[in-house]
């Protein structure tokens, strides 16, 4: 059984919906077991600003998935709410699921970064990971609280509604 943190985000196609399935989607994982969700939040879009704000969550789970098995299944969900893989790397999406940190593993592969790389400079990772696991360190002993308190919220807020 493994630890992972995952961190969610959407902009389109109502994003308060598109957790909510997302959600519900990994609690019925078999394999896997949702412990814990954070707040969503809302935040300013990083990357080309003519787009909609985004709604974000980091979500805890065990899991007997190794990481590539849990990546598959976590782009099975995304595809499964239209989310379109092409080269708008920096633009809107229905609903984008990262894995953050899995147990205290590195991996560099071609398909997977973990820890998720920019993870330390986001507010929109960094807040609603401290809201449910405050006193994680990172797999390199970096503690969390002091990533959180270096980073600016930049207008990050709870989101209503
Ligand atoms: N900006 C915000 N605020 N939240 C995200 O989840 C997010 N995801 C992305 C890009 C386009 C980089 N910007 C984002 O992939």
């Amino acid at each position: 059984m493994s630890i992972c943190y995952i961190a969610l985000g959407s902009n389109l196609e109502d994003p308060f919906a598109q957790a909510n399935r997302a959600i519900i989607a990994l609690q019925q994982s078999p394999q896997s077991k949702v412990i814990d969700v954070s707040p969503f939040y809302r935040s300013k879009p990083l990357g080309p600003q003519d787009q909609n704000d985004y709604l974000n969550a980091v979500i805890k789970i065990y899991t007997d998935l190794s990481p590539i098995a849990l990546l598959d299944e976590l782009q099975t969900i995304e595809k499964s709410q239209g989310r379109i893989r092409k080269e708008n790397r920096w633009g809107a999406r229905t609903l984008d699921l990262d894995i953050l940190l899995f147990d205290n593993l590195i991996i560099n592969s071609e398909r997977l970064t973990i820890p998720h790389y920019h993870m330390k400079h986001r507010e929109f990772v960094l807040y609603p990971l401290f809201d449910i696991e405050p006193q994680l360190i990172l797999p390199d002993n970096e503690k969390l609280l002091d990533l959180v308190s270096k980073c600016a919220k930049n207008g990050l807020t709870k989101w209503h509604e």
